[in-house]
Protein backbone atom coordinates (compact mmCIF):
# COMPACT_ATOMS: atom_id res chain seq x y z
CA UNK A 1 0.00 0.00 0.00
CA UNK A 2 1.59 3.25 -1.24
CA UNK A 3 1.15 6.28 1.48
CA UNK A 4 0.53 9.61 -0.12
CA UNK A 5 2.30 12.82 0.99
CA UNK A 6 -0.19 15.94 1.73
CA UNK A 7 1.22 19.03 -0.16
CA UNK A 8 1.16 21.89 2.82
CA UNK A 9 3.38 24.14 0.95
CA UNK A 10 6.34 24.08 -1.31
CA UNK A 11 8.55 26.72 -2.21
CA UNK A 12 10.85 26.95 -6.14
CA UNK A 13 13.78 28.94 -4.95
CA UNK A 14 16.33 30.18 -7.97
CA UNK A 15 19.97 30.83 -6.43
CA UNK A 16 23.30 32.22 -8.09
CA UNK A 17 25.77 30.27 -6.20
CA UNK A 18 29.21 31.30 -6.84
CA UNK A 19 32.09 29.00 -8.35
CA UNK A 20 35.41 28.50 -7.44
CA UNK A 21 36.61 28.64 -11.05
CA UNK A 22 34.47 28.67 -14.45
CA UNK A 23 33.69 24.88 -15.37
CA UNK A 24 33.69 25.22 -19.15
CA UNK A 25 32.84 21.98 -21.71
CA UNK A 26 31.89 21.97 -25.18
CA UNK A 27 28.74 22.84 -24.75
CA UNK A 28 28.42 24.35 -21.68
CA UNK A 29 30.54 26.94 -20.14
CA UNK A 30 29.57 27.81 -15.99
CA UNK A 31 31.21 30.45 -14.06
CA UNK A 32 28.11 31.35 -11.94
CA UNK A 33 25.99 27.87 -10.67
CA UNK A 34 22.76 29.08 -11.31
CA UNK A 35 20.34 26.55 -9.96
CA UNK A 36 16.76 25.48 -8.80
CA UNK A 37 15.84 23.79 -5.75
CA UNK A 38 12.35 22.52 -4.73
CA UNK A 39 11.22 22.24 -1.01
CA UNK A 40 7.99 20.79 -0.34
CA UNK A 41 6.29 20.56 3.35
CA UNK A 42 4.49 17.40 3.88
CA UNK A 43 1.15 18.06 6.07
CA UNK A 44 2.91 15.84 8.85
CA UNK A 45 5.69 17.90 9.51
CA UNK A 46 8.32 16.59 7.31
CA UNK A 47 10.37 18.64 4.82
CA UNK A 48 12.05 17.46 1.83
CA UNK A 49 14.22 19.12 -0.79
CA UNK A 50 15.32 18.18 -4.18
CA UNK A 51 17.60 19.93 -6.44
CA UNK A 52 17.46 20.51 -10.25
CA UNK A 53 20.28 19.26 -12.71
CA UNK A 54 19.63 22.17 -15.03
CA UNK A 55 22.38 24.25 -16.08
CA UNK A 56 22.15 28.03 -16.02
CA UNK A 57 22.18 27.81 -20.06
CA UNK A 58 21.06 25.22 -22.71
CA UNK A 59 23.64 23.57 -24.30
CA UNK A 60 24.37 20.25 -22.32
CA UNK A 61 20.69 19.31 -22.81
CA UNK A 62 17.97 21.44 -23.78
CA UNK A 63 16.90 22.45 -20.25
CA UNK A 64 18.33 25.28 -17.96
CA UNK A 65 17.70 26.82 -14.22
CA UNK A 66 15.41 29.27 -15.16
CA UNK A 67 13.47 27.03 -17.27
CA UNK A 68 13.31 24.57 -14.37
CA UNK A 69 12.33 27.20 -12.31
CA UNK A 70 9.62 28.80 -14.51
CA UNK A 71 8.03 24.71 -15.09
CA UNK A 72 7.69 23.75 -11.82
CA UNK A 73 6.18 27.05 -10.59
CA UNK A 74 3.53 26.56 -13.09
CA UNK A 75 3.38 22.51 -11.77
CA UNK A 76 2.90 23.73 -7.67
CA UNK A 77 -1.14 24.10 -7.84
CA UNK A 78 -1.04 20.22 -8.71
CA UNK A 79 0.48 19.56 -5.74
CA UNK A 80 -2.61 20.88 -3.73
CA UNK A 81 -5.28 18.90 -5.25
CA UNK A 82 -4.18 15.08 -4.02
CA UNK A 83 -1.95 13.32 -1.84
CA UNK A 84 1.30 12.40 -3.57
CA UNK A 85 4.06 9.36 -3.95
CA UNK A 86 6.93 9.43 -5.70
CA UNK A 87 6.51 6.41 -7.56
CA UNK A 88 3.75 8.38 -9.64
CA UNK A 89 5.54 11.69 -9.74
CA UNK A 90 7.42 10.56 -13.28
CA UNK A 91 4.05 9.44 -14.82
CA UNK A 92 1.94 12.73 -13.12
CA UNK A 93 4.81 15.68 -14.74
CA UNK A 94 5.81 13.92 -17.66
CA UNK A 95 5.43 17.23 -19.17
CA UNK A 96 7.97 18.39 -17.35
CA UNK A 97 11.90 18.53 -19.22
CA UNK A 98 13.44 15.21 -17.18
CA UNK A 99 15.41 17.34 -15.11
CA UNK A 100 12.50 19.57 -13.73
CA UNK A 101 10.43 16.30 -12.93
CA UNK A 102 13.78 14.72 -10.88
CA UNK A 103 13.49 17.89 -9.09
CA UNK A 104 10.21 17.10 -7.95
CA UNK A 105 10.78 13.26 -7.31
CA UNK A 106 13.96 13.54 -5.31
CA UNK A 107 11.74 16.12 -3.24
CA UNK A 108 9.16 13.68 -2.30
CA UNK A 109 11.64 10.68 -2.03
CA UNK A 110 13.38 13.00 0.93
CA UNK A 111 10.30 13.39 2.43
CA UNK A 112 9.13 9.79 2.19
CA UNK A 113 12.93 8.90 3.31
CA UNK A 114 12.26 11.36 6.60
CA UNK A 115 8.83 9.67 7.12
CA UNK A 116 10.20 6.02 7.07
CA UNK A 117 7.97 5.09 4.56
CA UNK A 118 10.80 4.75 1.64
CA UNK A 119 14.56 3.59 2.45
CA UNK A 120 17.33 5.35 0.11
CA UNK A 121 20.42 3.48 -0.18
CA UNK A 122 22.35 2.82 2.56
CA UNK A 123 24.35 5.51 3.51
CA UNK A 124 27.76 5.01 6.05
CA UNK A 125 30.47 3.66 3.41
CA UNK A 126 32.87 5.87 1.96
CA UNK A 127 33.29 5.31 -1.76
CA UNK A 128 36.00 6.43 -4.53
CA UNK A 129 36.45 10.00 -6.14
CA UNK A 130 36.89 11.24 -9.20
CA UNK A 131 37.03 15.22 -10.74
CA UNK A 132 36.21 16.49 -13.60
CA UNK A 133 38.20 18.83 -15.36
CA UNK A 134 37.30 21.36 -17.39
CA UNK A 135 39.40 23.49 -19.84
CA UNK A 136 41.56 25.50 -18.77
CA UNK A 137 43.61 28.61 -20.60
CA UNK A 138 46.82 26.69 -21.49
CA UNK A 139 48.45 23.72 -21.01
CA UNK A 140 50.38 24.79 -18.11
CA UNK A 141 47.33 25.98 -16.14
CA UNK A 142 45.64 22.61 -17.07
CA UNK A 143 48.64 20.76 -15.98
CA UNK A 144 48.97 22.41 -12.75
CA UNK A 145 45.12 22.03 -11.61
CA UNK A 146 45.09 18.51 -12.86
CA UNK A 147 48.55 18.34 -10.21
CA UNK A 148 46.40 20.15 -7.21
CA UNK A 149 43.78 17.77 -7.72
CA UNK A 150 46.36 14.78 -7.86
CA UNK A 151 47.62 15.65 -4.82
CA UNK A 152 44.36 16.26 -3.12
CA UNK A 153 43.80 12.83 -3.30
CA UNK A 154 41.57 12.58 -6.09
CA UNK A 155 41.45 9.14 -7.84
CA UNK A 156 40.48 9.34 -10.81
CA UNK A 157 40.13 12.59 -13.54
CA UNK A 158 37.94 13.47 -16.44
CA UNK A 159 39.33 15.97 -18.69
CA UNK A 160 36.86 17.75 -21.38
CA UNK A 161 38.05 17.60 -24.88
CA UNK A 162 36.91 18.92 -28.29
CA UNK A 163 38.73 18.81 -31.81
CA UNK A 164 41.88 20.82 -31.35
CA UNK A 165 41.71 20.53 -27.57
CA UNK A 166 42.64 16.70 -26.92
CA UNK A 167 45.25 14.18 -28.49
CA UNK A 168 47.97 16.41 -26.94
CA UNK A 169 46.37 17.75 -23.92
CA UNK A 170 45.83 14.29 -22.86
CA UNK A 171 49.47 13.33 -23.91
CA UNK A 172 50.64 15.87 -21.38
CA UNK A 173 48.80 14.74 -18.52
CA UNK A 174 49.25 11.06 -19.28
CA UNK A 175 53.02 11.77 -19.19
CA UNK A 176 53.23 13.66 -16.13
CA UNK A 177 50.87 10.91 -14.37
CA UNK A 178 51.75 7.53 -16.00
CA UNK A 179 49.46 5.48 -13.73
CA UNK A 180 46.53 8.04 -13.06
CA UNK A 181 43.32 6.39 -13.97
CA UNK A 182 42.09 8.99 -16.65
CA UNK A 183 39.02 9.57 -18.85
CA UNK A 184 37.91 11.91 -21.58
CA UNK A 185 34.36 13.90 -22.33
CA UNK A 186 33.32 15.27 -25.40
CA UNK A 187 30.23 16.27 -24.64
CA UNK A 188 29.41 15.18 -28.21
CA UNK A 189 31.52 17.44 -30.05
CA UNK A 190 32.99 15.13 -33.02
CA UNK A 191 32.27 13.44 -36.36
CA UNK A 192 32.09 9.99 -37.27
CA UNK A 193 34.56 11.32 -39.53
CA UNK A 194 37.08 11.75 -36.96
CA UNK A 195 36.68 7.56 -36.11
CA UNK A 196 40.99 7.72 -37.29
CA UNK A 197 42.23 11.01 -34.98
CA UNK A 198 39.95 9.13 -31.90
CA UNK A 199 41.59 6.14 -32.63
CA UNK A 200 44.75 7.84 -31.13
CA UNK A 201 43.40 7.70 -27.28
CA UNK A 202 44.21 4.45 -27.68
CA UNK A 203 47.96 5.46 -26.93
CA UNK A 204 46.90 6.47 -23.30
CA UNK A 205 45.29 3.84 -21.38
CA UNK A 206 42.13 5.62 -20.85
CA UNK A 207 39.09 3.96 -19.03
CA UNK A 208 36.69 5.22 -21.33
CA UNK A 209 35.43 8.33 -24.07
CA UNK A 210 32.60 9.56 -23.00
CA UNK A 211 29.84 10.92 -25.62
CA UNK A 212 32.19 11.37 -28.54
CA UNK A 213 29.19 11.81 -31.03
CA UNK A 214 25.72 13.41 -30.90
CA UNK A 215 23.47 12.45 -28.86
CA UNK A 216 21.03 10.86 -31.13
CA UNK A 217 23.84 8.88 -33.07
CA UNK A 218 23.75 5.50 -31.77
CA UNK A 219 25.61 4.07 -35.25
CA UNK A 220 28.04 6.11 -35.05
CA UNK A 221 29.07 5.45 -31.65
CA UNK A 222 28.73 1.77 -32.66
CA UNK A 223 30.89 1.95 -35.25
CA UNK A 224 33.02 3.73 -32.87
CA UNK A 225 33.55 1.18 -30.51
CA UNK A 226 33.98 -1.57 -33.08
CA UNK A 227 37.35 0.82 -33.91
CA UNK A 228 38.81 1.93 -30.73
CA UNK A 229 40.59 -0.01 -28.22
CA UNK A 230 38.97 2.50 -25.40
CA UNK A 231 35.77 1.60 -24.04
CA UNK A 232 32.43 3.84 -25.63
CA UNK A 233 30.63 5.75 -22.43
CA UNK A 234 27.62 6.90 -23.05
CA UNK A 235 26.12 10.38 -21.31
CA UNK A 236 23.78 12.61 -23.25
CA UNK A 237 22.21 9.61 -25.45
CA UNK A 238 21.12 8.01 -21.91
CA UNK A 239 18.22 9.82 -21.49
CA UNK A 240 16.01 6.85 -20.10
CA UNK A 241 15.78 2.91 -18.98
CA UNK A 242 14.37 2.25 -22.44
CA UNK A 243 17.02 4.57 -24.42
CA UNK A 244 20.06 2.90 -22.29
CA UNK A 245 18.73 -0.78 -23.23
CA UNK A 246 18.63 0.90 -26.64
CA UNK A 247 21.94 1.85 -26.88
CA UNK A 248 23.58 -1.22 -25.03
CA UNK A 249 21.56 -3.77 -27.74
CA UNK A 250 23.45 -1.74 -30.81
CA UNK A 251 26.40 -1.80 -29.07
CA UNK A 252 27.02 1.84 -28.95
CA UNK A 253 27.45 2.10 -25.69
CA UNK A 254 30.21 0.26 -23.70
CA UNK A 255 30.11 1.78 -20.06
CA UNK A 256 26.89 3.75 -18.89
CA UNK A 257 27.26 7.37 -17.04
CA UNK A 258 24.27 7.71 -14.91
CA UNK A 259 22.78 11.04 -14.06
CA UNK A 260 20.06 10.85 -12.12
CA UNK A 261 18.57 14.42 -13.65
CA UNK A 262 19.15 12.90 -17.10
CA UNK A 263 17.16 10.20 -17.03
CA UNK A 264 14.05 12.16 -15.33
CA UNK A 265 14.76 10.76 -11.66
CA UNK A 266 16.67 8.53 -9.43
CA UNK A 267 14.14 6.09 -9.22
CA UNK A 268 14.43 5.52 -13.34
CA UNK A 269 18.27 5.71 -12.28
CA UNK A 270 17.90 3.12 -9.97
CA UNK A 271 15.88 0.86 -12.95
CA UNK A 272 19.27 1.49 -15.14
CA UNK A 273 21.17 0.38 -12.11
CA UNK A 274 20.02 -2.64 -12.30
CA UNK A 275 19.90 -3.47 -16.04
CA UNK A 276 23.28 -2.74 -16.04
CA UNK A 277 23.90 -4.71 -12.97
CA UNK A 278 22.04 -7.63 -14.86
CA UNK A 279 23.82 -7.26 -18.32
CA UNK A 280 27.01 -6.90 -16.65
CA UNK A 281 27.84 -3.24 -17.86
CA UNK A 282 30.16 -0.96 -16.30
CA UNK A 283 28.29 1.95 -14.77
CA UNK A 284 29.47 5.33 -13.21
CA UNK A 285 27.38 8.02 -11.66
CA UNK A 286 28.24 11.25 -13.17
CA UNK A 287 27.53 14.55 -11.92
CA UNK A 288 25.88 18.20 -12.81
CA UNK A 289 27.94 20.42 -11.04
CA UNK A 290 25.52 19.96 -8.12
CA UNK A 291 25.43 21.46 -4.91
CA UNK A 292 25.86 19.25 -1.73
CA UNK A 293 21.80 19.58 -1.68
CA UNK A 294 21.55 16.86 -4.57
CA UNK A 295 25.64 15.36 -4.33
CA UNK A 296 24.40 13.82 -1.04
CA UNK A 297 21.85 12.03 -2.91
CA UNK A 298 24.32 11.20 -5.59
CA UNK A 299 26.61 9.83 -3.46
CA UNK A 300 23.91 7.53 -1.74
CA UNK A 301 23.28 6.22 -5.16
CA UNK A 302 26.51 5.93 -6.37
CA UNK A 303 27.33 3.44 -3.12
CA UNK A 304 25.37 0.78 -4.93
CA UNK A 305 27.32 -2.00 -6.29
CA UNK A 306 26.41 -1.27 -9.41
CA UNK A 307 28.42 1.43 -9.53
CA UNK A 308 32.05 -0.22 -10.89
CA UNK A 309 33.84 2.84 -12.40
CA UNK A 310 34.83 6.04 -9.93
CA UNK A 311 32.33 8.82 -10.16
CA UNK A 312 32.43 12.35 -10.75
CA UNK A 313 31.80 12.74 -7.18
CA UNK A 314 34.49 15.65 -6.00
CA UNK A 315 34.28 17.88 -2.38
CA UNK A 316 32.17 20.55 -2.07
CA UNK A 317 35.43 23.42 -2.23
CA UNK A 318 36.34 21.45 -6.13
CA UNK A 319 33.31 23.89 -7.33
CA UNK A 320 32.51 26.15 -4.40
CA UNK A 321 33.95 28.21 -1.89
CA UNK A 322 30.62 28.43 -0.52
CA UNK A 323 28.30 25.20 -0.58
CA UNK A 324 24.81 25.20 0.15
CA UNK A 325 25.06 22.62 2.77
CA UNK A 326 27.77 20.31 4.00
CA UNK A 327 30.75 20.86 2.91
CA UNK A 328 31.11 17.59 1.81
CA UNK A 329 34.98 16.64 1.75
CA UNK A 330 38.02 14.53 0.03
CA UNK A 331 39.00 12.38 3.29
CA UNK A 332 42.85 12.23 2.39
CA UNK A 333 43.03 8.46 1.28
CA UNK A 334 41.00 10.16 -2.08
CA UNK A 335 37.29 8.42 -0.72
CA UNK A 336 34.55 10.63 0.46
CA UNK A 337 32.37 9.12 3.11
CA UNK A 338 28.20 8.51 1.80
CA UNK A 339 26.00 10.57 4.25
CA UNK A 340 24.00 8.54 6.40
CA UNK A 341 20.80 10.75 6.45
CA UNK A 342 17.99 11.11 7.43
CA UNK A 343 16.48 11.44 4.31
CA UNK A 344 17.85 11.28 0.60
CA UNK A 345 19.30 14.89 0.11
CA UNK A 346 20.87 17.64 2.29
CA UNK A 347 18.77 20.31 3.33
CA UNK A 348 20.52 24.03 2.35
CA UNK A 349 21.83 25.97 5.31
CA UNK A 350 19.40 29.08 5.59
CA UNK A 351 22.00 31.69 5.86
CA UNK A 352 23.60 30.03 2.52
CA UNK A 353 19.94 30.22 0.96
CA UNK A 354 19.54 33.66 1.99
CA UNK A 355 22.43 34.68 0.53
CA UNK A 356 22.41 33.41 -3.24
CA UNK A 357 18.50 33.48 -3.61
CA UNK A 358 17.62 35.81 -6.55
CA UNK A 359 14.05 34.68 -7.24
CA UNK A 360 11.40 32.80 -4.84
CA UNK A 361 7.64 31.24 -5.90
CA UNK A 362 5.72 29.69 -3.03
CA UNK A 363 2.38 27.57 -3.30
O1 LIG B 1 29.20 16.05 -19.47
O2 LIG B 1 29.54 15.07 -17.63
C1 LIG B 1 29.27 16.10 -18.25
C2 LIG B 1 29.09 19.06 -15.85
C3 LIG B 1 27.99 19.70 -16.34
C4 LIG B 1 27.34 19.19 -17.43
C5 LIG B 1 27.80 18.03 -18.04
C6 LIG B 1 28.91 17.38 -17.56
C7 LIG B 1 29.59 17.93 -16.46
C8 LIG B 1 30.82 17.39 -15.90
C9 LIG B 1 31.16 17.70 -14.46
O3 LIG B 1 31.62 16.75 -16.54
C10 LIG B 1 30.62 16.69 -13.53
C11 LIG B 1 30.72 17.12 -12.08
O4 LIG B 1 31.81 17.08 -11.52
O5 LIG B 1 29.68 17.49 -11.49
MG1 LIG C 1 29.51 13.98 -19.93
Amino acid sequence: MIRLMQVAGAEVVLLDVPMVRSFDAATSSTAVRRVTLLRLDGADGEVGWGECAALPEPGYTAEWAGGAFDALVAALPRLRAEGLAAVDVARRFADLGPMARATMELAVLDVEARAGIWSPPAGGAAIDSGVSVGFALSLDALLAEVGGYVDAGYRRVKLKIEPGRDLDVVAAVRAQHPALPLQVDANGAYALDDAEHLAGLDAFGLLLVEQPLGEHDLDGHAALAARLDTPICLDESLTSLATTREAIDAGACEVVNLKPGRVGGFLEALRIHDLCVERGVPLWLGGMLETAVARTANLRLAALPGFTLPPDLSASARYFPDDLAGPIALRPDGRIAVPAGPGLTAHPDPAALERFTVRRHQL
